[in-house]
């Protein structure tokens, strides 16, 4: 059976929210784990809220086996489409209900199923109700105890959330174990694993004096590859003490890394279950991102044991509650950890990127989204990733004291219960006295803000005025937008790069304004010359900015803004202003000497953080740039950004040959600045080997590599650059990985993400690879969804890499709808595209919409996207 509804899918809304009918006081779950028919029993505490005398529970692909009241067989219930319905049932009651499941056969990845021959789960958002039927929703929160029960060869740890218990053997070569988790939760952070592992241990001491147990579960043989997320997740538990106060309050921590999983990671009380790729590292097979994103992931699921798990949502509407949040404190664990500015960068270039086209698609959403037909299609960059930027405008508007002490009363408030964003804006408010009445729109309007800024300087009065308004485009579901509250951070600049003091109303005034009108004006006296504004510094907000900078204005803030992200901004913004003409235009980019000296100027600039230099002089993606015009010229873009890195390696050749050159690699570590000078030479490789006078430096590098960021910064230059050695790197690459997915994951996404017209075929072709699965979302995601973001190739005029889509589309939609949704986002934009490509890829999507037993991951996005 697949997860297909055969009627209609039903939306649910925000507004709609009621307190279930029951409550569930303890569950006692008995697992007896076989591969395809796995007998669960559940015992709950049930007591009605109301006096309801019946029951609704939900279920889906469960065969019931056993329903017992009070001890007793119960007759009075009924199987419905959603799960089962019991009546007339007593105040309270003792509940027990047996099911059977198929693990084997669940290749959606969600509730109980097999990784490689392990078991394990997955509930968030409503995977539990495969486990077992149950009120699967967030905030019924119960206290679990769990027994486990397998094979004792096949599966030796049999691992559920809280602390052991008890233990023993069953006598006929199965054993088992029992789990008690003290703290009442919701079921989406139920947790079972069972198999064979290496284990990594260590200890954590809490600043209250407490040793907590670490565990980090591992298929055998990767035991030396856990170390650097060790290493992290006490690097987070430190941290959240020292700049949250916030303390572990379980004695273990268990994390287990797994082949074959949905997503990230996933915070289950006391027992994270991680997709291998943000667990395991080496020199030798993961690169300086890869250890990045795995203290980030590690972080991040840590950060949740406080927010997401003590303190939960009250429905799956109130998502950004603990997304927003904790993505906010995993990004200010980084910044602290790393370099700030670094990490602010890159956090914005994913606003502006993704997230902004997000914003301009028909599944355009609040972070507090109003309707969902299948809440994992709310997991999205708007709920995580803007709900960030949402609570760090608060951090930005209160300051760190005051946005703590909203943190503190937060939790004396809700520690223990299901809240609402509402409750945290108002613990945020009432502990700062900051009105944040009107800034609460954030939460529910949808789509990106333009903010438009003009100025006059008044040499006479010595005056300069900004004129400051705000717009926010009508979005797919919501036409009436209204003024936000929005923080504004401004600087002004003499032409030799001094910056000239804010003073309005003959008072010296902070550089952060608040935006709260349509159109608001600001004079600032006494300003001695015609200066250049660094506007929205920081990225004080995640809005569109629009000002006619010159590109003189541009490359002093290059040179002079005092705050890095803006010297990042300012080049970023020369960039586009040459992209946008050349798209236009259709005329190869030029740039100017101007423009050049002030790259160079980065390049060689010794007190620089080396990678932030890199981060200068990364191009903005083809995906980005498609954001800034209202018909997207795919090859026009392509063109553009081709010609603006040509002449950039032109005009830098020779500083970016002796930045490559004094910047080789020492011995290998994952300090900063050793990961800041592998990231520069790479970006040096990268430009120097499109021109012909170094097309040998890649394979070069590539053969002298002793760690994998140099050998992918030497793979990718050759793909992106389409040199001779590509096809013979790649080869040796595959010749040496083959047997190690993870690493080859890097290889299929370079197959994906070939800019020439015949990535096609090497997908095709990379399909029949030995470490291919469909079935593995890591390889799906890695070879087929990079394929969908190929410029050069999904978008092939013929509609060959649309139609590709399709195909690939209707197989997962019945493997696994999580992930194809996911991969679906792309077709979702077609009315932005030319005639031509409008309706090749429109046919994709009615052709989707017509496919039998479409499931509601798919139909909710397609149905969108059609209307
Ligand atoms: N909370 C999980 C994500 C669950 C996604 C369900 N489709 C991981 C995280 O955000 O930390
Ligand atoms: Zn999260």
């Amino acid at each position: 059976m697949n997860d297909a509804a055969s009627v209609q899918p039903v939306a649910k809304y925000r507004k709609d929210y009621t307190i279930p009918s029951h409550t569930i006081e303890s569950l006692d779950l008995v697992f007896n784990l076989h591969t395809t028919d796995t007998l669960v029993t559940a015992t709950s505490m049930v007591t009605a809220t109301q006096g309801a005398t019946v029951l609704q529970l939900v279920g889906d692909q469960l065969l019931l086996k056993d329903l017992l009241v009070d001890g007793k067989s119960w007759s009075d219930y009924t199987v419905t489409e959603e799960g089962l319905s019991i009546a007339n049932l007593p105040q309270s009651f003792e509940l027990t209900i047996t099911t059977q499941i198929n693990p084997t056969e669940n290749t959606a990845l969600e509730g109980l199923y097999l990784s490689d021959g392990a078991f394990c789960t997955q509930c968030e958002a409503e995977g539990f109700r495969r486990i077992t039927y149950f009120l699967d929703r967030p905030d019924v929160l119960a206290k679990y105890t769990t027994t486990i029960e397998a094979d004792k060869d096949a599966f030796p740890f049999l691992l559920s959330n809280g602390n052991k218990i008890a233990q023993g053997n069953c006598g006929n070569g199965r054993h088992w174990v029992k789990w008690q988790d003290p703290h009442p939760k919701p079921c989406y952070l139920f947790a079972l694993v069972a198999g064979d592992f290496d284990q990594l241990t260590d200890t954590f001491t809490t600043r209250s004096g407490r040793d907590v147990a670490l565990e980090i579960f591992v298929d055998k043989g990767n035991k030396q590859r856990a170390q650097h997320a060790m290493l992290s997740l006490k690097n987070s538990m430190k941290w959240d003490e020292e700049r949250f106060d916030l303390e572990y309050d379980l004695d273990i921590y268990m994390i287990v890394a797994v082949d074959f999983f949905n997503m990230g990671a996933m915070e289950n009380k006391g027992l994270n279950v991680f997709n291998s790729m943000f667990v395991l590292a080496d020199q030798a097979t993961a690169t300086d991102r890869d250890y990045l994103g795995i203290e980030a992931v590690i972080g991040h699921e840590y950060f949740h044991n406080w927010t997401g798990n003590r303190v939960t949502c009250r429905d799956w509407f109130q998502l950004s509650l603990k997304e927003g949040l904790t993505v906010f404190r995993d990004q200010e664990f980084s910044s602290d950890l790393g370099s700030r500015p670094v990490n602010r960068i890159k956090n914005v270039r994913i606003i502006r990127g993704p997230q902004f086209a997000e914003d301009a698609s028909p599944m355009s959403h609040p972070i507090r989204p109003e309707k969902v037909i299948e809440m994992n299609n709310f997991y999205t960059l708007t709920v995580y990733e803007k709900g960030s930027e949402v609570i760090r405008m608060i951090h930005t508007l209160l300051g760190e004291q005051a946005f703590q002490a909203g943190i503190k009363l937060y939790f004396e408030r809700h520690d223990g219960t299901a809240a609402t964003c509402d409750d945290f804006v108002a613990a945020m408010q009432d502990a700062s006295g900051v009105d944040l009445s009107q800034f609460k729109l954030w939460y529910s309007q949808s789509g990106t803000p333009i903010v438009s800024v003009t100025d006059e300087y008044d040499a006479q009065s010595k005056t300069y005025t900004l004129t400051i308004t705000q717009h926010t485009e009508p979005t797919a579901t919501q036409q009436d937008k209204q003024a936000l509250h929005i923080p504004f951070d401004v600087e002004l600049y003499r032409a030799d790069g001094t910056v000239i003091p804010l003073q309005i109303d003959g008072e010296s005034c902070a550089s952060l304004l608040q935006l709260k009108q349509d159109s608001q004006r600001f004079v600032f006296e006494n300003v001695d010359e015609k200066p250049t504004p660094s506007l929205l510094r920081e990225f004080t907000a995640p809005v569109k900015l629009n000002y006619q900078y010159s590109e003189q204005q541009l490359v002093l803030l290059m040179k002079c803004a005092t705050n890095e992200v803006s010297r990042w901004d300012a080049g970023q913004s020369l960039m586009a202003k040459y992209i946008k003409a050349a798209v236009t235009d259709g005329c190869p980019i030029q740039l100017s000497d101007d423009v050049l000296n002030a790259y160079r100027a980065l390049l060689v600039d010794e007190h620089l953080d080396n990678a932030f230099i890199a981060e200068a002089l990364t191009l903005p993606p083809h995906s980005e740039v498609s954001g800034w015009f209202d018909v997207i010229d795919v090859d026009g873009i392509c063109q553009a950004l081709k010609s603006l890195k040509l002449n950039l390696a032109k005009g830098l050749e020779k500083e970016l040959l002796h930045t490559y050159q004094t910047l080789a690699s020492e011995s290998y570590d994952v300090a900063h600045q050793s990961i800041a000078k592998r990231s520069l030479r790479n970006i040096c490789l990268n430009f120097l080997s499109c021109l012909p006078d170094y097309s040998d430096l890649a394979a070069k590098q590539f053969k002298a590599s002793d760690n994998m960021t140099d050998t992918m910064g030497a793979l990718s230059a050759a793909n992106l650059c389409g040199l001779q050695s590509r096809d013979e790197l790649m080869q040796a690459f595959s010749d040496t990985w083959s047997n190690d997915g993870l690493v080859m994951d890097k290889w299929f996404m370079l197959q994906g993400i070939k800019p020439s017209k015949d990535a096609l075929a090497g997908v095709k072709e990379s399909m029949q690879h030995s470490a291919f699965s469909l079935q593995n979302p890591n390889r799906t995601r890695n070879l087929i969804g990079s394929f969908f973001a190929n410029p050069y190739a999904f978008h092939a005029i013929d509609g060959s890499g649309y139609q590709f889509a399709g195909e690939m589309l209707a197989k997962l939609n019945s493997i696994n709808p999580q992930v194809a949704s996911r991969l679906l986002d792309p077709l979702l934009k077609f009315a932005r595209y030319d005639e031509q490509r409008k309706q090749l890829m429109r046919q994709q999507l009615e052709s989707l919409r017509d496919t039998p037993n479409l499931a509601k991951d798919l139909f909710e996005k397609v149905e969108a996207a059609l209307k």
